[in-house]
């Protein structure tokens, strides 16, 4: 059995909360009280992850963190399908590897700003909605072409990855942050369609999917 150290509000946590939902991954959730508690700093907790932060796995013993890794780890080992991580498409695989690092950006910037506005984390929240904006426009552009090659997603792959799943949720809970996304229209088709995935879940601030056609 899978154990999750878990934060209910967390964008991290739930990218766990997703794949393990997709993948039909059964799980135990220890929540932790990341806020108001900063249990995640507590001594207790840095025998688990001594960067405290969440989320972190621990799969009969074999202990990781870090979302990406994490979302590695578990599709490499449960997805059936090879598609989440395509370990035998040196190309797709590439290409994750890819979107995923772009993923930290948007962590870093989108995902910034909804801790600046929720929780009043010290960021200086003009440079991080600036930071999220550029990430968005080259994620936006990037979409719009693979749409014109008939591709739905980051890579060129015809199923998701691991990638998209990793970017959902910043992008997903930008506006939290502030940061619209109004003039990005790919990734708003984009996010329309990750929803439709079968297995997907929500978490606060993101809704369930409309079974209506994306809008185009
Ligand atoms: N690179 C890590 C970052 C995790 C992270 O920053 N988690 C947040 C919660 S969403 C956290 O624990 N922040 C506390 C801190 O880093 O001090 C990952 O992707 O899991």
């Amino acid at each position: 059995m899978i154990t999750l150290y878990d934060w209910e509000l967390s964008a991290n946590c739930y990218k766990v909360r997703l794949l393990m939902s997709i993948l039909g991954l059964d799980h135990h959730a220890v929540p932790v009280d990341f806020y108001p508690g900063w249990e995640h700093k507590s001594a207790e907790f840095a025998k688990i992850n001594p960067l405290g932060h969440i989320p972190v796995i621990d799969d009969d013993g074999y202990v990781l963190r870090d979302s990406h890794a994490i979302l590695v780890y578990l599709a490499a080992r449960y997805d059936k399908s090879g598609r989440w991580y395509p370990v035998d498409d040196p190309e797709v695989l590439g290409e994750t590897a890819s979107w995923l690092l772009f993923a930290e950006g948007t962590t870093n910037t989108a995902s910034a700003a909804r801790l600046y506005v929720n929780l009043g984390y010290d960021f200086d929240i003009d440079a991080v909605r600036a930071g999220a904006h550029r990430l968005f426009g080259v994620l936006d552009e990037h979409l719009w072409f693979r749409e014109r090659e008939g591709l739905d997603w980051v890579t060129s792959s015809p199923h998701p990855t691991i990638a998209d799943l990793a970017l959902f949720p910043d992008v997903a809970l930008s506006e939290e942050g502030g940061v619209s996304r109004e003039d990005y229209p790919a990734l708003r088709r984009w996010t329309d369609r990750f929803r439709q995935i079968d297995g997907f879940t929500v978490m606060p601030g993101i809704f369930a999917p409309s079974r209506a056609a994306p809008p185009g």
